[in-house]
């Protein structure tokens, strides 16, 4: 009794210490986050080689790097940073819930597709909203949003028109344009977001490598792109995913695991998207683990103010798209988002291209402002403006898929 009374107030005033010296130096608190927008500022930092393997061979070839090396980052970031992907399960089916073949004065074929998966006795609906061009006879090349905003957005009856989803100027070009909601897919909620594709595989939120909202998001692109395999109006060789902000973090995702989507456009994505995390510049992971703890996996807060400690970083992410053409993009008020860093990352992910013989145009240094770089298998541009998804940018990703696509008008 006596020992206790003597020992426990010592105890305690270490055990207070301790965690005042805790939080001082690792875990401040969300709201003394204080972003920088200083490039003086940005830490020295050495990114991990994108073609040092695991156990430090220098990969030469595409051979080597799609047989160790690709698999190997595939794996570092679903464990650290997006959680498993569900290679599997029991069934899908797909319905047409509504059609109208004179959509848009007669010049787009509008489907409403319901798909539908099964597994472990449970199933879940994706809502698809598609619109085909009527003026041409093959399968169209096809542009999917995924749709992180007001379902407004992508609105079938095409009364409510938005520069989110220009569908009309989709159609015009040439291409078929459909979207889903990520709300089908995981609420984006932190209380609900397991109200989805999760309850598919439960397992998943047991584990710290485990899927989360943005895992579920990328997880419904290739449910969709199940049904595109379908469809013979569409050109399954020809899918260009986009996604803007979340959306562009989860295009690189889905991109980066399922190589059916012929290009990759990432609009804003920022921290944890297409920017490098070690910059520590606007977003950082310590901040968007606080807000939004149910996008990533558990593993991921080990990285709040400790981004050197990462095993990857998103340059990696690009290289895992390789060889199919990717572009970035930014808007020049958008800090939070790092343009800087995005098109940094882009350019150390050249060297995975070049083991394809594809010589990326990009600039050494980023380009000024509404100067895309779009003939090149990495793209970029920072469009003049604020933090959005815009017919600027619609416009030049029609010229970059025309590009690779080689369409000419
Ligand atoms: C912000 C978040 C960003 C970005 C953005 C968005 O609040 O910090 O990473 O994802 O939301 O999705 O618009």
């Amino acid at each position: 009794m006596q020992k206790f009374t003597v020992l426990f107030p010592t105890y305690y005033l270490a055990l207070r210490l301790l965690t005042v010296i805790f939080l001082i130096t690792c875990k401040l608190p969300a709201q003394d986050f204080q972003p920088n927008y200083d490039e003086e500022k940005v830490p020295e930092y050495t990114l991990p080689d994108v073609l040092n393997t695991l156990d430090g061979k220098t990969v030469r070839s595409k051979k080597t790097w799609e047989r160790s090396r690709r698999p190997e980052l595939l794996k570092l970031f679903e464990d650290h940073i997006y959680g498993q992907m569900p290679k599997s399960y029991d069934s899908i089916s797909y319905s047409i819930t509504n059609e109208n073949k004179t959509s848009m004065e007669g010049k787009a074929h509008l489907k409403e597709v319901q798909i539908q998966i099964f597994n472990q006795r449970k199933s879940l609906k994706i809502n698809l909203v598609l619109f085909i061009p009527t003026h041409i006879t093959k399968p169209a090349p096809t542009f999917l949003l995924i749709n992180n905003r007001s379902k407004d957005n992508t609105d079938p009856t095409r009364n409510i028109k938005s520069e989110f989803w220009p569908a009309e100027i989709l159609i015009d070009s040439g291409y078929a344009i459909a979207a889903f909601h990520v709300d089908d897919l995981a609420p984006d909620n932190k209380e609900f977001f397991m109200n989805g594709a999760l309850q598919l595989y439960p397992e998943q939120l047991s584990a710290d490598n485990g899927m989360r909202a943005i895992g579920s998001w990328a997880w419904g692109a290739s449910r969709v792109m199940d049904y595109f395999e379908t469809d013979p109006a569409i050109d399954k060789n020809r899918i260009v995913l986009v996604g803007h902000s979340r959306g562009g973090k989860t295009s690189l995702w889905a991109a980066a695991q399922d190589q059916r989507f012929s290009i990759c456009i990432t609009n804003c994505s920022g921290n944890t998207g297409a920017a490098l995390a070690r910059r520590q510049f606007g977003e950082r992971i310590s901040a968007i683990n606080t807000v939004f703890p149910y996008w990533f996996n558990t593993n991921y807060k080990k990285y709040n103010n400790n981004e050197n400690q990462l095993p990857v970083d998103q340059h990696m992410l690009i290289s895992l798209i390789a060889p199919r053409p990717v572009y970035a993009t930014n808007a020049s008020e958008d800090l939070w988002a790092d343009p800087t860093g995005t098109f940094l990352s882009l350019k150390h992910a050249e060297p995975v291209y070049a083991l394809y013989n594809l010589k990326s145009t990009l600039s050494a240094n980023p380009p000024g402002i509404n100067k895309p770089i779009v003939e090149s298998p990495i793209a970029y541009h920072n469009r003049e403006g604020k933090h959005n998804l815009t017919v600027y940018d619609w416009n030049n990703f029609i010229r970059f898929a025309d590009y690779h696509f080689k369409i000419n008008r």
